[in-house]
Formats: structure tokens, sequence, C-alpha cells
């Protein structure tokens, strides 16, 4: 049986609910004071905690893996492998000054008072760059810190900017950037790592069939060749006959990356009654 750490409440938990789902494990949302849940159709059971708490629980095997931010894991300096990126909880570690401040470059940090909820990280990247400049570790609300006087600059998660803004601050550096993985302990058992295994398997399934698409489209078999070249599928795309004299469907799959590019070229081949449909699993 794999354990598996998950945020009990915060901006993962729903996420990382969801993409369980997707990979065809139900687990019930934590009530209040759920502590543990076992996993329906996986061998799997969760354990619901703060994320703060997620690297240490993994590194001393209370978890085999975990999903968790990579800000998170490298605050908590614990070794633990990083599986898989999953691709949310995207966001930015960065240095913001009041906004009336002046920023001449690194230089500028130097005997500052700087406001974090990330010490371990800010430290770091002072020595990297040789700034001395003085840490103020706060738990919440960090952005308030220079408006109250507590702290000259702050080092915190930026992700739309705007409370940064509404704050009066202005990003200067950016120190790292974060998205949620899956860690998973350095020393697994045969029987976890293969499990943990076929996770990653459903995972990836899942992840590339929201970034592809399934196409439809006729095209004039003169065209074809030069359409089957834009749309590789994930072998060799599928080419039907019509009865119309001449022509032909053609089913492939499209990257959602260049999904209008590719559609405008399409078009410009000759390509009519063009359908993309979602795909639900996508395996290779
Ligand atoms: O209770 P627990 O300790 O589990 O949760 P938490 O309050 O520590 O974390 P939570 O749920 O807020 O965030 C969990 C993880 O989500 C973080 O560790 C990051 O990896 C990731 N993440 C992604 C974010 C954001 N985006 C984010 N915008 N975490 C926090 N924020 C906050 C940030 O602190 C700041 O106050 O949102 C504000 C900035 O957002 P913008 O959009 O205004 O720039
Ligand atoms: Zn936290």
């Amino acid at each position: 049986m794999l354990t598996l750490a998950l945020q009990k409440k915060g901006r993962l938990s729903d996420t990382s609910l969801r993409l369980l789902q997707d990979c065809g494990i139900k687990i019930s949302a934590p009530r209040n004071g759920t502590l543990r849940a076992r996993a329906v159709n996986f061998p799997m059971e969760v354990l619901f905690l703060r994320d703060d708490d997620i690297p240490e629980c993994i590194a001393d095997g209370a978890a085999d893996c975990g999903i968790v931010g990579e800000n998170v894991i490298a605050e908590k300096k614990k070794r633990l492998s990083v599986e898989l990126p999953l691709g949310f909880g995207r966001c930015r570690l960065s240095i913001a000054l009041p906004r009336e401040k002046n920023y001449e470059g690194r230089a500028s940090l130097s005997g500052l008072r700087i406001a974090t909820s990330y010490p371990v990280i800010l430290q770091d990247f002072l020595e990297r760059h040789n700034i001395s400049a003085a840490i103020h570790e706060i738990s919440g609300s960090v952005e308030i810190s220079p408006g109250i006087g507590l702290a000259d600059a702050i080092f915190d998660i930026v992700s739309t900017g705007s409370t940064l803004l509404s704050n009066g601050l202005r990003e200067v550096e950016q120190v790292m950037t974060s998205q949620a993985v899956l860690a998973a302990q350095l020393q697994l058992s045969a029987d976890k790592r293969e499990k943990l295994n076929q996770l990653l398997f459903r995972i990836k399934a899942v992840q590339r069939a929201a970034n592809n698409k399934y196409i439809l489209l006729n095209a004039p078999n003169t065209a074809l060749e030069d359409v089957a070249r834009l749309l590789p599928g994930m072998n060799s795309p599928s080419v039907v006959p019509l009865a119309r004299e001449g022509w032909s469907s053609l089913h492939s799959v499209i990257n959602e990356d260049d999904f209008w590019e590719n559609i405008d070229k399409l078009k410009k081949l000759g390509a009519e009654g063009i359908l993309i449909i979602p795909i639900e699993k996508m395996i290779l």
C-alpha cells in the first residue's frame, strides 16, 4: 500500500484531488478532523496535512510520496525525489520593494530588513549574491510589513502580482519559480516503487490527454500528404475515404501548444469540417 500526503485545505487541495479522480482514483475529501482516507480503486492511503509538513513527513517515512509546491520542498531543505511536475500551483518567489523606493540592482538590497515566510530560500539567495541584509521571519501577511514599518522589503510568493500592487510594492528580483510536484522518498521498497510507478503512469496519461485534442477533418486527397505532415498524431493519422470523389477524412491528435497555428495552416491546405474533441486519457 502506498501512502500519499496531500494538502488538507489550501490552494493545492482541490486540484490534487481532481487529478487523482481523473486517474480513476476516488478519495473522499477530508472532513473536519479527518487525517487519513483510503482510496477507492487503487491500493493507496491518503494523509491530509498542512503543506509545510509534507516534505518532512515524506523524508521520515510517515508518507511515501506527496503533492507539494517546489517552494516548500526548497524551504524545508529535505532531500526528496521529485518524480513529476504537475503543472498547477504555479508561482514565483520574489523580492519586492515599496514602489517609490529606488532600485539599482541587487546592491540596493544591502542593509535592508526583508520580511518573509521563506527565510531559508532567502538566506540562500543573499549568500549566493554576497548581499548583507537582515531577514525578518513572519508567518503570514508578509505584504503588509513595509506599510506598517516592520520591514523595508518583502520576499514572498507572487502569482498574478495583484497583492503586491494593492500594497504599493514592486517586484524587483525573482528568486525562484515553483509549481506543485509529486515528490517521493529517496529509498522506496520495490513494492511501493511499483505502486508509485503505476500512479505516475496514470498521471502522465491524464496530463498528455489534457495537452492534446482529437481532430477529425475532411481534405482533398491531393492535400493529404501535407495535412498528415502537420498532424503526425500518436503514430500516423488514420485516413478514411469519403463518398465524395477525391476526398478523405483524416483522424489524428493535435497538440494544444501549436493548436491555432496549425488550424490556420490546415485551412490554407483546403481542410474542411474540422472537429476537435477532448481526449480523456492518452496512453502511448
Ligand atoms: O495551511 P497550509 O500551510 O497547508 O497552506 P498555506 O496557507 O501555507 O499555503 P496555500 O494553500 O496558500 O498555498 C499552497 C501552495 O500553493 C504554495 O506553497 C505555493 O506552492 C502555491 N501557490 C501558488 C501559492 C500561490 N500561487 C499564491 N498566490 N501560494 C500562495 N499564494 C499567495 C501568496 O502568499 C500571496 O499572499 O497569494 C498571494 C499572491 O498572489 P497574487 O496572485 O496576488 O500575486
Ligand atoms: Zn503552509
